[in-house]
């Protein structure tokens, strides 16, 4: 088992002048005004409002309020030094029941976004889908329906002819196996459903959605933009005698299943029978594959930990880390036998173990299977329990953990590239403190804390760190 070691604390490491380093978020995360300028309702207004779905009772109706404050939030960017912002659109602003005629007041709302990045010298990074489908799509199947991919691709379109001048990087989806797995599989997230088979068909949908998206905004689109998906590959460890074939069954249904109808034009063969008594893959329509593989320009990588696995050999109770609870019995169908181990720690607020060897690793691993296609970090940061102190001329965060992981996990980034990694950038998650889905507003992920009785935005430790790093283009000691 890999430990995290001195050897990850790196400092004075050059990533060079053309490295694009930034700050992540989503729309439903922070944005608020749900119901505002014609904004329809997504799954996740329904969701966070039945009770029990999210701690605390918690929504994003107001969330951290970027909605109203956005020229605030691009000033506190600039002064950072950030050199791209990744955002995401919300689908329900632009076609609030998701098909039909654009709304204008939601499109202007990320004209003006995208025309204050450029203002400041900071490049769009643009997702369509961070999981707020618009409520009117799920009551017609979601992504379970292939109609929602072709819906998709209308929304694209109508979002590509906006800003098609504007945007440096497309991302069509971000982590897919999220919207598949959490929200059809283990009912984590919304729309909560539990069902292995609905989970598999909404993982073809996502890719059709995905390939379909690629195809359209390749139309409109009249600057030279990279057009992309971000995934949250699972860097998985195997253990004992029955590691490899748990490692095997996680891989296909986690990234392979992605990855290879996107990047090679087929489904992998293994996952297909490992599920055959869940479904019988009849979603995949002739022609599916190749509309799917769309040339893409970057892999957006979403990492944070690793997982250890193996097969349950039907004795005992199951081993299911604390970790994936959450995923319940239905989230891996054709992978219920896999156990996944307790993880050394030490650990983030999340659970989720700490171990940057891990992203050296995915990094290497994506170069070496798709070495034509370059790479960028489309997240990668920690929540930890931050705690506010009198700074004397007004409160702070010393979020010393936050700024030790970011220093492990560029140094990991920066010894991929060492080994011949083409990795373009990395954004850190998240800009700022924000709803934090199932959790609620109790995990912060922010570089910048959000008090959210008054919503002031205060820059904590890791952002001052991160606009030095961004400055010198080195690790700071
Ligand atoms: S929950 C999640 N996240 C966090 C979220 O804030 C962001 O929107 C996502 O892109 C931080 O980055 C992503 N990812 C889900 C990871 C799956 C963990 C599942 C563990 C087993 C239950």
């Amino acid at each position: 088992m890999t430990m995290q070691s001195a050897d990850y604390r790196d400092s004075g490491l050059d990533f060079g002048r053309d490295f694009v380093f930034g700050s992540a978020t989503a729309s439903y995360q922070i944005e608020g005004a749900v119901a505002e300028d014609g904004r329809g309702p997504s799954i996740w207004d329904t969701f966070s409002h039945t009770p029990g779905k999210v701690w605390n009772g918690d929504t994003g109706d107001v969330a951290c309020d970027h909605y109203h404050r956005v020229e605030e939030d691009l000033d506190l960017m600039q002064r950072l030094g950030l050199e791209s912002y990744r955002f995401s659109i919300a689908w329900p602003r632009i076609q609030p029941t998701g098909t039909g005629e654009a709304n204008e007041a939601g499109l202007a709302f990320y004209d003006r976004l995208v025309d204050g990045l450029l203002a400041r010298g900071i490049r769009p990074i643009a997702t369509l889908y961070h999981w707020d489908l618009p409520q009117a799509l799920e009551d017609a199947g979601g992504w379970t329906s292939r109609d929602t991919s072709f819906a998709f691709a209308e929304y694209a379109r109508i979002v590509g002819e906006r800003l098609g001048d504007r945007v440096s990087v497309w991302t069509t989806l971000n982590e897919p196996w999220c919207s598949a797995y959490l929200g059809y599989g283990s009912g984590a997230h919304a729309p909560g459903h539990t069902d292995g088979a609905e989970a598999l068909a909404a993982v073809h949908h996502l890719n059709l959605a995905h390939g379909l998206a690629v195809r359209a905004l390749r139309e409109v689109v009249t600057n030279d933009p990279e057009f992309s998906i971000t995934l949250n590959l699972h860097v998985v460890r195997p253990d004992g005698p029955t590691g490899a074939e748990a490692a095997r069954r996680i891989e296909g249904l986690a990234n392979r299943v992605f990855l290879d109808p996107m990047l090679r034009g087929t489904y992998p063969a293994d996952v297909m029978e490992d599920t055959a008594a869940v479904t019988d893959w009849s979603f995949v329509h002739d022609g599916d594959l190749e509309l799917i593989h769309q040339p893409v320009d970057l892999i957006g990588v979403n990492y944070y930990s690793t997982v250890t696995v193996r097969m349950w050999d039907g004795s005992g109770e199951k081993v299911v880390a604390d970790g994936h609870k959450d995923m319940g019995g239905t989230a891996w169908p054709g992978a219920d036998g896999v156990e996944f181990l307790q993880q050394p720690g030490p650990y983030t607020a999340m659970g989720w173990n700490i171990d940057p060897s891990g992203l050296e690793d995915l990094l290497v691993s994506l170069h070496e299977q798709f070495p034509d296609t370059p790479l960028m970090v489309t997240e990668n940061g920690a929540a930890f329990d931050d705690e506010v102190v009198d700074g004397g001329d007004g409160p702070r965060v010393h979020d010393a953990e936050r700024i030790d992981y970011l220093r492990r996990h560029f140094t990991a980034a920066h010894r991929a590239m060492a080994r011949g990694v083409d990795l373009r950038g990395y954004q850190v998650w998240s800009l700022m403190d924000n709803f934090e889905w199932g959790y609620g507003y109790s995990k912060r992920f922010g570089i910048v804390r959000v008090d959210y009785e008054t919503l002031e935005r205060i820059p904590k430790d890791s952002a001052l760190w991160y606009a030095e790093l961004i400055r010198t283009r080195r690790i700071p000691g």
